[in-house]
């Protein structure tokens, strides 16, 4: 038994699931989206956490076909959501980008041949790219940005706050939305310095023109909190775990 030969043959057997976890716009409580997030039940093993497999696919190259598989599934699901629904739901889907994928010149085709594949369209479509993407090579990330959101997907800045921000450069690229890391969302009631932290976030994106996205909000009091400063939207377990697509559907047809 190797993770590597095992999540080899997950991805070939499509035995990976998506999971949704809902984006809550603060300012009324409503759905206005989902993160994707991958998960792996293995018959054999249970279930194994991205946080093992994610850094094992990256390392053999097996994130390029998972990370397709991601995109396309989540495009699937907001086909198969509407469908239910009986009309286009005004939903955007957040889907991982790995530095691997993002360092592949060919990702603005890849992820246009994947939207294009499941008539969806792009503004329907969210890629959260780590600060990692942008620190090897500031110059190129500027570049491949610009080329994904001319296809008209946003981006979103995953994990702000936890890498090596170069201020300068966020200024130039083009992200529509910063996520606020949650270490500095979960305990933030109990420390003053995360209020402080968070409400530099808060008003550094507001400078740059960018919205914002909370992590990690597991309290109706850090959520009240969040949205008395503006943030745009939240996302965490006070809402919804991840959860299958179905729950996640149920879930959002009560609430937006
Ligand atoms: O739910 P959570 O345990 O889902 O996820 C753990 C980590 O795995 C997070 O950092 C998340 O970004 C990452 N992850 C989950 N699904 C994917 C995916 O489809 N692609 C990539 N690149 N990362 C993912
Ligand atoms: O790194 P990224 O932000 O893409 O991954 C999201 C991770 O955060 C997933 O592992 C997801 O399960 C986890 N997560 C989502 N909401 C919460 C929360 O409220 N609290 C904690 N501790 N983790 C959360
Ligand atoms: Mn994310
Ligand atoms: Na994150």
């Amino acid at each position: 038994f190797t993770l590597e030969t095992e999540l080899r043959k997950a991805i070939e057997l499509d035995r990976l699931e998506l999971y949704f976890q809902p984006l809550i716009d603060m300012s009324n409580g409503f759905v206005t989206g989902f993160e994707a997030l991958a998960r792996w039940k293995d018959p054999d093993y249970g279930m194994i956490s991205p946080v093992e497999f994610i850094p094992v696919a990256e390392e053999c190259g097996l994130i390029l076909p998972l990370g397709r598989w991601a995109l396309d599934r989540a495009c699937q699901v907001l086909n198969e959501w509407d469908a239910k629904a009986g009309e286009v739901l005004p939903l955007k889907v957040s889907v991982n980008v790995s530095a691997a994928q993002f360092a592949r010149d060919d990702i603005p085709s890849m992820v246009a041949n994947i939207l294009r594949a499941n008539k969806t369209k792009p503004e329907r479509l969210c890629l959260e790219l780590t600060e990692s993407v942008v620190v090897s090579d500031p110059a190129r990330a500027a570049k491949v940005m610009s080329a994904l959101r001319a296809l008209n997907v946003s981006l979103a800045m995953d994990d702000f706050g936890t890498g090596y921000s170069n201020l300068a450069y966020l200024q130039q690229l083009p992200i529509d939305v910063l996520k606020i890391d949650r270490s500095f969302i979960s305990d933030m009631l109990k420390e003053r310095d995360k209020v402080a932290i968070v409400r530099a976030i808060l008003s550094l994106a507001s400078a740059l023109g960018m919205e914002t996205t909370a992590e990690g909000i597991e309290t109706l009091e850090i959520s009240q909190t969040l949205a008395a400063l503006g943030c745009s939207f939240g996302q965490g377990y006070f809402y919804s775990p991840p959860v299958p697509a179905d729950e996640a559907y149920a879930y959002m047809i009560t609430r937006m």
